[in-house]
């Protein structure tokens, strides 16, 4: 379908001009729709509108416990159903966890989140993560952690800790979910970031493309993300890592052009929150990234490792900024 087919209006100001918890299937579908050229200048103006169009934040990734996760998200490493050939490891020692922050410090990340291979986190272990939340949060950093389900009393003590932001993705849409996880419901997820929200906390929350959903699909999560009563303040567009073993590999490619297009319209329905090129940047071209960036996406994962797959090396992410006149938020590309 084209959008100039469609019954839905997508000129003037009731679509772009505000921030709004509304969107109709319709129209988020028509969006990706768009001719490519209209789809991008609407993202562009509308981010221009909120944020400085050349500064990308930069957050670095750490897992602190890896492997042998008892779920069984069909895109995962960590999974303990899928013969990966990953090794497990426990809950990291805080000191390792700070050596990788400072790290992370000083390579210019201004955020610091750990990933933990839970379907949730038991009480003595949430203890364990305050420690490394308070020992990033003195190094300057900020703080984000991802566990999996938490209860209320985990996301207030997470809270009191000092923790800035919690991820926790939706992944897909409501339709599609049921084709890549069968051990907890959308439903739980939806709960785990009403707790999050609750607590006070920053929410991160997105999903992965690229697992063989359409773009009904696609504009499916992104109506889902921006019709929660606030939008997370971090959106996460990952494009999926295929690993051996998982059962995803082998999915097809996703079209460079159709990630493009997602992050744009994950631009326009979510104005001012950081729309973050997330996992799969290993794959992409330079070009592909600019594109990204043109859409309105304005923020990275940094550094040589997400969790336990590769990303862009440091110095290619430098340059790549170099060249596109790009800042990391509060520093200079030529740092
Ligand atoms: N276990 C916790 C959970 O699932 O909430 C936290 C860690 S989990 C690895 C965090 C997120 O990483 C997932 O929700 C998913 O969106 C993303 N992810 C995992 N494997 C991926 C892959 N192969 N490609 C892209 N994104 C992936
Ligand atoms: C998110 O949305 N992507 C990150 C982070 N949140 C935790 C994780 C990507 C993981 C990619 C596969 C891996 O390295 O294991
Ligand atoms: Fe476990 Fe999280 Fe991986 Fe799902 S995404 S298998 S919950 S580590």
């Amino acid at each position: 379908m084209r959008a100039q087919e469609s019954s839905v209006n997508l000129s003037g100001p009731a679509v772009f001009a505000r921030v709004r918890h509304d969107w109709r299937r319709e129209e988020a579908e028509a969006l990706f729709a768009l001719p490519f050229n209209d789809l991008l200048f609407h993202a562009q103006s509308v981010h221009r509108e909120h944020f400085d169009p050349n500064e990308v934040q930069v957050s670095s990734l750490l897992s602190i416990k890896t492997g042998a996760c008892s779920e069984d998200c069909a895109y995962c490493p960590q999974s303990a159903r899928y013969d990966t050939g990953l090794p497990r490891e426990g809950l990291m020692p805080l000191d390792e966890v700070l050596k990788a922050a400072r790290t992370a410090k000083e390579q210019g990340a201004g955020r610091f989140c750990m990933g933990a291979a839970w379907r949730s986190p038991k009480d003595r272990d949430i203890e364990r993560i305050c420690q490394m939340i308070e020992g990033v949060k003195a190094l300057g950093l900020e703080a984000c952690v991802t566990l999996g389900m938490l209860t209320d009393q985990q996301t207030r003590r997470l809270k009191e800790a000092g923790l800035d932001y919690y991820n926790h993705n939706l992944d897909t849409s409501e339709e599609y979910y049921s084709e890549i996880i069968t051990t907890r419901t959308y439903q739980d997820r939806l709960d785990t970031l009403e707790r999050v929200r609750e607590a006070g906390l920053n929410v991160c929350c997105g999903g992965i493309v690229g697992m063989g959903e359409s773009d009904k699909d696609r504009a499916g999560l992104l109506m889902q993300l921006a019709n929660l009563p606030q939008h997370p303040e971090s959106v996460p567009i990952n494009l999926l890592v295929q690993v051996e073993g998982t059962p995803l590999a082998g999915t097809e490619k996703l079209d460079p052009l159709v990630f493009v297009r997602t992050i744009a319209a994950t631009r326009i329905m979510m104005p001012k929150s950081r729309v973050r090129l997330s996992a799969g940047r290993t794959d992409m071209s330079d070009e592909m990234q600019a594109l990204c960036f043109l859409a309105g996406a304005n923020s990275i994962f940094y550094g040589e490792k997400l969790l336990t797959t590769g990303n862009p090396e440091a110095e290619r992410d430098k340059r790549l900024f170099r060249r596109l006149g790009l800042r990391m938020a509060g520093i200079y590309a030529d740092a």
